[in-house]
């Protein structure tokens, strides 16, 4: 028997099961325990308790006409919804809902690219394309772009980008909201809007400029529950005429801070133009085998001095900071941006520099398999290696969730972030996966990253203990200004309550529009905090 949502009724429910089934067709409609146990989120911190958040039903439509039909049988029925695109939002929820007992709207079988442009650079895709759906495309076709991809290659670029998703190519594509231009939506009652200049009849720059006229709302369909987006436009990187890597390190703790603010203004002086990667080489790889030096001065009380680091590293050496940079663009522009950028990191006594590899597009296979595909316009699903047995790790995990709190640019900020992370760790119990000095990632060009993985367990309660504590050192590091940029559906309300400015007015705004859009409260209810008007009472 499904698990129905609370306060509706058998008999509603099977009617509008059966409605459904006369929208989309019957086998488009799920009701068994055996397919609905597919959208379970397999990283749900709840694995094997009762309070897991699991839907009741699935319904496939093949077109925006049938999610209207299905929106409109939502809303007679009081059904609750939850859309997904291809559902793989794992460490995040994956595709379960917030609410149990949603019925999921899975996009999956709207999987068309309806025009991806190598002159003006965009795409349009529906939600159920996937990042490997969207490079056969392009490859079939050979189409002069480089996609900027998410590790989740099954992912979408609809749900990613909704999600706030990043990618792995130039800092104005990583953002994968940011980068996106125009989009279609059906509004919680089944109306259907575009925005941009998709609201003007025949429209011929849809996908090349995004405000139209009067108020910008696509926003405010990321992260939340006012509608179900049904198409979107994506810009895309001409493909570049060749790639180069190299990488800097420096000598002295402190070091970190005017590598970052160098880093800072060659990335937004578009001096380079990928993606940066931080590192500590001081403790070697991240696979690198324990040395029992090192850990002896790590291990003494208050742990090692970054002077006694220091010379540790001048011994080995190593550099205490490397900042790893990568350049796409014609060959001789990006050799000269390389070689500024040398000169500026110069100004650090000690630095010093490795060229990395450097290719020409299109890379051969053997070069594309070498790489971090990712960074080369290649899906790829190699991310899922975390936590599964390998060499290094003989107790597989059950999936993860990210604690993924953003960071000023700034060095001070990042050692004052390890700090913080690192105690709120040791005094909460919560095990973040992480080493002895995190760094951020850089995907967003504005903004840092630290992205700490947890573990889920088939014990329960140490998913338990997790959660608690998990909840626990969000509160200590929104205190500190540290705050979640994402997180699963168990931890919405405790982040979206650290955005409190004002008595939570942004989050009373939300629900103002919430109300009056979707009066039914019939879609996604309670994602990003936002429930509808009858629950918020309830939970209050
Ligand atoms: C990753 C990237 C994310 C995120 C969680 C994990 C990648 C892990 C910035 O986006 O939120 C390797």
């Amino acid at each position: 028997m499904p698990k129905l949502p609370a306060g509706l009724r058998a008999n509603d429910f099977g009617e509008a099961i059966r409605q459904f089934e006369a929208a989309v067709g019957k086998q488009w409609v799920f009701t068994s325990d055996e397919d609905v146990a597919l959208y379970r989120d397999s990283y749900s911190v709840f694995l094997g308790e009762p309070e897991e958040i699991v839907a009741s039903a699935a319904v496939a439509p093949d077109t925006v006409e049938q999610v209207q039909k299905v929106m409109k049988i939502a809303n007679t029925f009081k059904v609750p919804m939850f859309p997904i695109s291809t559902g793989k939002n794992l460490g995040y929820g994956g595709s379960a809902p917030n609410l149990s007992g949603s019925v999921v709207l899975d996009l999956k079988r709207m999987n068309r690219v309806l025009e991806v442009d190598d002159k003006r650079h965009f795409a349009l895709v529906e939600p159920g394309v996937s990042y490997f759906d969207l490079y056969r495309y392009v490859h079939e076709r050979g189409l002069k772009v480089l996609l900027d991809l998410p590790d989740p290659g099954w992912g979408s670029p609809v749900g990613n980008s909704l999600d706030h998703g990043v990618g792995y190519s130039t800092g104005e594509m990583r953002d994968h909201f940011a980068s996106h231009c125009g989009m279609e939506v059906v509004l919680p009652n089944g109306e259907l809007i575009r925005t941009g200049m998709g609201a003007v009849p025949n429209a011929k720059t849809w996908q090349d400029y995004r405000y139209g006229a009067g108020p910008y709302v696509d926003g405010m369909f990321s992260q939340s529950n006012f509608g179900v987006v049904t198409k979107m436009g994506f810009w895309l990187n001409p493909l570049p005429d060749a790639y180069l890597s190299g990488t800097v390190t420096v000598p002295k703790h402190q070091d970190l801070v005017p590598l970052v603010d160098i880093l800072n203004y060659l990335e937004n002086s578009g001096i380079t133009n990928g993606m940066p990667q931080l590192g500590s080489p001081i403790f070697g790889g991240p696979f690198a085998p324990p040395d029992p030096e090192l850990g002896a001065m790590m291990s003494k009380p208050g742990g090692a001095t970054p002077a006694e680091l220091e010379a540790y590293g001048a011994r080995k050496g190593r550099g205490y900071w490397s900042c790893g940079l990568q350049f796409y663009g014609p060959e001789k522009v990006i050799a000269a941006q390389w070689e500024h950028a040398r000169e500026k990191f110069s100004s650090i006594p000690g630095a010093k520099f490795q060229d990395g590899p450097s290719y020409k597009f299109p890379l051969t296979p053997e070069q594309i398999e070498k790489s971090h595909k990712v960074t080369v316009g290649v899906p790829d699903l190699s991310i899922f290696m975390i936590g599964a047995r390998s060499p290094f790790n003989a107790n597989p995990s059950h999936g993860h969730v990210w604690f993924s709190p953003i960071v000023p640019r700034t060095g001070q900020a990042i050692l004052d972030a390890q700090k913080v992370f690192t105690d709120a760790a040791g005094e909460t119990g919560l095990p973040l996966l992480n080493g002895p000095a995190p760094l951020p990632a850089t995907y967003y060009k504005r903004a840092f990253i630290f992205i700490f993985g947890i573990m889920v367990s088939t014990d329960p309660s140490v998913n338990k203990k997790n959660r608690e504590a998990f909840r626990n050192v969000i509160k200590i590091a929104a205190e500190k200004g540290f705050v979640e940029y994402r997180t699963p559906p168990a931890f919405q309300d405790d982040v979206v309550a650290t955005y409190s400015f004002n008595n939570h007015s942004l989050l009373r705004f939300h629900e103002t529009i919430k109300d009056a859009i979707d009066p039914n409260g019939i879609l996604a209810a309670g994602r990003y905090g936002i429930w509808p008007k009858a629950m918020r009472a309830k939970k209050a």
